[in-house]
């Protein structure tokens, strides 16, 4: 069986009862690994995670959480770790602390004779976006591509490296909790074929050629499970800190979503 979850969000300080969450998702882990001979997990892991040329005593509060990785590590289950846009902070920490292999971009993987798209799903858009979508909607595309930008300058990561991990974790961690907290008060639920980026860029993709069976997602918080052509489906993945929902290919090539309940 192959796995995939994302957007944990751990570490939020939007999240209440933290430990209880981590443990669930612990738990969630430890269900899968029952018969897991991978697990993906594609991105917002953390609500906020960055790695500073100073030891950060702070990472300590994800000990159970790598604890369980690492174990499951040494079970000889393959672990991935999709870099988001809270996470993508990480400098080989990350795959040190928890033995997975780390992506920072998207990537497509073959398994059980499926071609499958994985991507945390932040600043995937279809080619023709700028014609494509009204001026409202371009205007705060592009405000997030400049964040985007900005979060992925190398200039801008190695001086908030230089930080404290005090000073850093204080900023990361309130812009975190700001934009979880307006999500939760305002939540974008999903906005249709016609404008959901994520099932444009994919319908765009079989439509020049570039097929895959699965194309998988994480980022916007919402469960989808969508046929897009006749031979190829996406899914949303939900999230790990509300709905605790994930995925699972089993070895016929069949993909399917579930909900954890503990
Ligand atoms: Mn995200």
């Amino acid at each position: 069986m192959i796995y995939f979850l994302s957007d944990a969000h751990l570490g939020s300080l939007a999240i209440e009862r933290g430990w209880a969450h981590q443990k669930k998702v612990i738990d969630m882990l430890e269900m899968m690994s029952k018969d897991a001979v991978s697990i993906y997990m594609l991105g917002d892991m953390f609500d906020f995670w960055m790695e500073y040329f100073i030891h950060d005593k702070s990472k300590r509060q994800y000990s159970p959480f790598f604890k369980e990785l690492r174990k499951l590590n040494k079970q000889g289950i393959h672990l991935h770790f999709f870099t988001g846009n809270h996470d993508l902070w990480t400098f080989g920490g990350l795959a040190q602390m928890s033995g997975a292999e780390v992506h920072y971009s998207p990537c497509s993987i073959q398994r059980y004779g499926k071609t499958i798209y994985l991507a945390h799903g932040d600043g995937i858009l279809p080619s023709d976006w700028e014609e494509y979508y009204p001026s409202r909607v371009r205007k705060k595309i592009k405000r997030f591509m400049r964040l985007r930008a900005i979060f992925n300058s190398s200039t801008l990561q190695f001086l908030f490296r230089c930080l404290p991990p005090k000073i850093g974790n204080k900023f990361g961690y309130s812009w975190a909790k700001k934009s979880r907290l307006k999500e939760l008060a305002n939540p974008c639920p999903f906005k249709g074929e016609h404008k959901e980026e994520l099932v444009l860029f994919a319908k765009e993709q079989e439509k020049i050629g570039n097929h895959r069976d699965y194309y998988i997602f994480g980022h916007r918080h919402i469960e989808l499970d969508l046929q897009i052509t006749p031979d190829s489906r996406m899914m949303i993945l939900g999230d790990c800190f509300q709905q605790f929902t994930y995925a699972k290919l089993d070895k016929h090539g069949n993909l399917s979503m579930h909900s954890y309940e503990q």
